[in-house]
């Protein structure tokens, strides 16, 4: 597993936390000093780190665990999110044009695995998205281009010719593919040192002359969090559109390397975890942090909770008979971010089974016409009638017919969730009286 022992220790401050009867200050500053540890000693920058350290702290203290989840949850899920975020946002697109054919131009510093990679990613892209073909470029190292053949096999040719001008061989190489409508042609280059001004200028002559779709960097893993300053280096000299992290298979410093490449500002697209052509994965940063975190048991507790967030929020404010359609167009965006419709309706509960779902089409003329509402309007739906039905209407492009079905819904949705919230206030009453409601 990648990043072994930053995960153990992480791990053991979870169980820790999770153990204990009372969760206080002191209990708190434990759990984060621990986690402190785990990430310095993973060689991720002291400043990320004490930064991140103090956000846990005072969203664990702070924040209050929604009903039926404690402080302990709380510091778990807090967590998750920060090392979450510590990472990097989302998974970056692989940017690839359907009709030609795109070329992907891999560097980095000598030995970082840039070879390997370009391997990796040639049979990654060839089982997933069309014909690929590999540029060997690298001609202060020529035995580069036996090391890509015995590595991508049979099925993806390797091209190169013997010229001292690596742009002679790229150019030629690219024609080749384009010719034979390959999707992908990507370019091994020789490795280069950040500091070598001169092989830097002629990075920059190799993307000014091909015009790659995309550069790919590699960064070695093993060297923590000095890949700040080297995906800086780079993308100072040409646009980097991704970075490969390599050798994080039992990269004691991988932590820092991938927490320094997020904080450059480059989009990690994969990281590399071993020798074998196969060891190549996508990098998302939740699934990332999840697995480091022991599983899908972390992610649920932190999703729970956030929908308990959400639920008492709403339940709240239907409680104080100020659910409005502002509301009721939060809950339905809700409703489709997270997918899967039937778990979906559990959060508020009884709601799926008493109102009717809206189909997607209809949704989207919901939202459209609650977006042509004034805000007064949707925080008091009362006001929307006679002309301004016909306003809004024609502000959304749907009938007035179609704003009245709306509106009928809204008035339905929360005289339910007022029925709703006073039945579970009566149940959580008898529950407390000890009668099961
Ligand atoms: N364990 C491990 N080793 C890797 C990984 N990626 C590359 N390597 C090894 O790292 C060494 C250098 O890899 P190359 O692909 O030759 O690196 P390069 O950047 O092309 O090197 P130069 O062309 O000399 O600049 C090789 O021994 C690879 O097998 C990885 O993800 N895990
Ligand atoms: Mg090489």
């Amino acid at each position: 597993m990648v990043l072994e022992r930053l995960g153990n220790s992480l791990r053991g401050a979870v169980s820790r936390i999770r153990g204990r009867s009372i969760v206080d200050e002191a209990a708190v500053n434990e759990f984060v000093r621990e986690v402190q540890r785990s990430l310095i000693e993973a060689d991720v920058n002291v400043k990320l780190v004490l930064e991140m350290s103090r956000r846990i702290k005072e969203r664990t203290l702070r924040e209050s665990p929604p009903p039926g989840f404690s402080r302990r949850d709380l510091a778990v899920k807090v967590l998750y999110e920060e090392l979450t975020s510590l990472l990097g946002k989302k998974p970056a697109e692989i940017p690839v044009e359907s009709k030609r054919t795109n070329v992907i131009l891999m560097v980095g510093m000598e030995g970082s695995g840039k070879t390997t990679t370009v391997a990796k990613l040639a049979k990654w892209l060839y089982k997933r998205l069309g014909k690929v073909g590999v540029i060997s470029a690298d001609v202060v190292r020529p035995a580069s281009k036996l090391q890509l053949e015995q590595l991508v096999g049979p099925e993806i040719p390797v091209y190169w010719k013997d010229s001292k001008d690596p742009l002679e061989i790229m150019r030629e190489g690219i024609e080749t593919f384009r010719r034979e409508r390959y999707n992908f042609a990507i370019i091994d280059t020789a490795g280069r040192h950040k500091d070598e001004e001169g092989l830097m200028e002629e990075l920059e002559t190799y993307y000014r002359e091909v015009r790659p779709d995309l550069v790919i960097l590699t960064v070695d893993g093993t060297m923590g969090q000095a890949a700040y300053s080297q995906a800086r280096a780079f993308a100072e000299r040409v646009p980097v559109g991704g970075v490969i992290v390599t050798k994080l298979d039992g990269a004691a410093k991988g932590g820092g390397a991938l927490s320094a490449v997020a904080a450059s500002g480059a989009p990690i697209l994969f990281i590399g975890t071993g020798e074998r052509i196969e060891d190549l994965e996508r990098f998302d940063p939740n699934r990332f942090v999840s697995r480091l975190l022991g599983g899908g048991d972390v992610v649920e507790l932190a999703m729970r909770i956030e929908e308990a967030f959400r639920e008492s929020k709403l339940m709240e404010r239907i409680s104080k008979g100020k659910f409005d359609l502002e509301d009721f167009r939060d809950y339905f965006k809700q409703v489709r971010k997270a997918g899967p419709v039937e778990r979906l309706l559990e959060m508020v509960p009884g709601m799926g089974r008493r109102i009717p779902y809206p189909s997607e089409d209809e949704m989207d003329r919901w939202m459209a016409i609650i977006s042509s509402m004034t805000p007064e309007e949707r925080r008091d739906p009362s006001l929307v009638k006679g002309s301004r039905i016909e306003r809004i209407a024609r502000g959304s492009g749907v009938t007035s017919k179609d704003v009245r079905r709306l509106l009928k819904s809204y008035y339905q949705a929360k005289r339910l969730m007022e029925s709703i919230s006073s039945e579970s206030r009566a149940k959580q009453l008898f529950r407390r009286m000890g009668l099961d409601g």
